[in-house]
């Protein structure tokens, strides 16, 4: 809208005063009502309603088609089969300041439904923060040790204190006590058309798009519990923070067991086998395996690396990232972007494979060798004989000339990589030449306390090499 119009006769003015009166009283209208006309129950957190109302209002006067773009971000929340996944985010009230704003910002900005799930119970602006721990017997929550933090969160918000100073206090024992009351919640709080039924935690990125993707090729009436695979003792389980899929088939199978068993000596029964297990994830798999719904492995869709620490061999090539584990809130909003862009090149119906994440985020950084640079090589690992090695170092004197000769300078451990056939990249420091069959990208050491820096290098023409050999692969959707 623009003054010129606005000026133009009082008729027209008159007109299109009444049509935003008449327009700001039916969003009005519709934000007051929503939760009588939004199916979704009262436990659901979805977009707050003032940003799903500018989908609603029509852009005012003659339509600049050009101006008005529609982007991946602004269409995402109505993805196809979004309205049917309920994401979980589990995290806890030290870190939740940290980490959640981001995902608010990025990818929950499309997905019509989750639940943030914690050990304390609080709002965060408009969203809810639901107690995770809360359903868990009182004799555990009052007197077990693992509680103690439990219990000073609760003192930390009566007094009004920054829970984030707790950090780091017993956080870790807390943690597994959350997830199959967790998962009750869920389960019973979901509406019917919810298929599927993703965990996350804070530090966890996920690609909507993949996700969705990968869900498409599966059948949520059939019993899914799905994730990267880990074996503990007998019980091989879906690794929390890498992210969990479960179908509704497999949430209902479990609440029928839970039903039919008493929820009250369900819950009991569970209670006291987490008391005794190292990890919430691994008792998920028990309690799915007791109703015959075992692991389905989904490595490496679902990732327990970062772009900085994972191996990019042929697994993953042409393989769709579906989740990232251990990033930081600037990984999530990178990833994010990748995806608005990516969406915005190709629909919501062609996934991203790793290969197209190491074309964007990694090979323009590869091309250079790089000093402060640890790039994780760790194929082979050439240390001069007064330094201190690790067990797998072959002895020094056993090594080739060359390689003898590796431990004295960068160039000759660049050559010494060129001489190994399988080596892709190196990394140097005075006495010590690493070499790796693999490429990974790694991060920067200048600000860690070392006595000395290491150098890294890549060899670009068999990284390319590599690439070329998989030009025009099939999707590889099972892990
Ligand atoms: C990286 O360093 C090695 C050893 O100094 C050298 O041979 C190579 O040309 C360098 N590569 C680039 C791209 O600068
Ligand atoms: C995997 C690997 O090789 N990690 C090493 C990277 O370099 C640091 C020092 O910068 C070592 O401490 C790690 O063991």
């Amino acid at each position: 809208m623009t003054a010129s119009t606005t000026f133009k006769s009082r008729g027209v003015t008159t007109t299109r005063l009444l049509r935003i009166a008449i327009l700001f009283l039916v969003v009005s209208a519709i934000y007051i009502f929503r939760d009588i006309w939004l199916p979704t129950g009262s436990s659901y957190t979805s977009k707050p309603a003032s940003t799903q109302a500018i989908h609603h209002i029509e852009p005012e006067g003659e339509p600049h088609h050009d101006d008005i773009k529609q982007t991946a971000s602004e269409s995402c929340f109505d993805a196809p089969g979004a309205d049917n996944v309920l994401v979980m985010l589990k995290t806890g009230a030290t870190e939740l300041y940290q980490k959640l704003p981001t995902h608010f910002v990025t990818t929950f900005t499309c997905v019509p439904h989750f639940l943030i799930f914690s050990d304390l119970a609080q709002n965060f602006a408009d969203y809810p923060i639901h107690d995770a721990i809360a359903p868990v017997s009182k004799h555990f929550r009052e007197h077990h040790e693992d509680f103690e933090l439990y219990r000073k969160l609760q003192q930390y918000q009566e007094e009004g204190q920054d829970m984030s100073k707790l950090k780091g206090d017993g956080g870790w024992n807390l943690d597994k006590w959350k997830f199959l009351p967790m998962l009750h919640q869920a389960f019973e709080s979901a509406g019917d058309n919810i298929e599927w039924f993703v965990l996350m935690e804070a530090d966890t990125s996920v690609s909507w798009t993949n996700l969705l993707q990968f869900l498409k090729t599966m059948d949520h009436t059939k019993g899914y519990y799905l994730g990267a695979q880990n074996v503990i003792g007998d019980t091989t389980f879906a690794h929390g923070g890498s992210g969990v899929i479960m179908s509704r088939r497999a949430a209902d199978l479990l609440e029928q067991n839970r039903q039919k068993m008493g929820k009250v000596a369900y819950d009991e029964k569970w209670e006291e086998l987490t008391s005794t297990s190292c990890c919430g994830d691994e008792i998920i798999a028990r309690a799915f395996m007791e109703v015959g719904v075992p692991l389905t492995p989904a490595w490496p869709l679902i990732q327990g690396e970062t772009v900085s620490s994972i191996d990019w061999k042929e697994e993953h090539w042409c393989t769709p990232a579906v989740t990232w584990h251990h990033v930081q809130p600037i990984e999530v909003d990178a990833m994010f972007q990748f995806q608005s862009e990516w969406v915005d090149d190709h629909g919501w119906d062609t996934p991203y494979l790793f290969r197209d994440v190491f074309a964007h985020f990694i090979e323009r950084h590869i091309s250079v060798n790089r000093t402060s640079w640890n790039n994780l090589s760790q194929d082979k690992r050439f240390v001069s004989s007064g330094l201190s090695a690790t067990e797998d170092t072959a002895d020094f004197n056993d090594l080739q000339p060359y390689e003898q000769e590796a431990v004295k300078s960068r160039e000759a451990c660049a050559s010494a990589c060129m001489q190994h056939a399988e080596c892709v990249q190196w990394m140097f420091s005075p006495g010590r030449c690493y070499l790796g069959e693999v490429v990974r990208f790694g991060k920067s050491d200048e600000r860690e306390a070392l006595e000395e820096h290491w150098t890294s290098g890549w060899v670009h023409e068999r990284i390319e090499a590599f690439a070329q050999k998989f030009k025009g692969c099939k999707v590889r959707w099972s892990g």
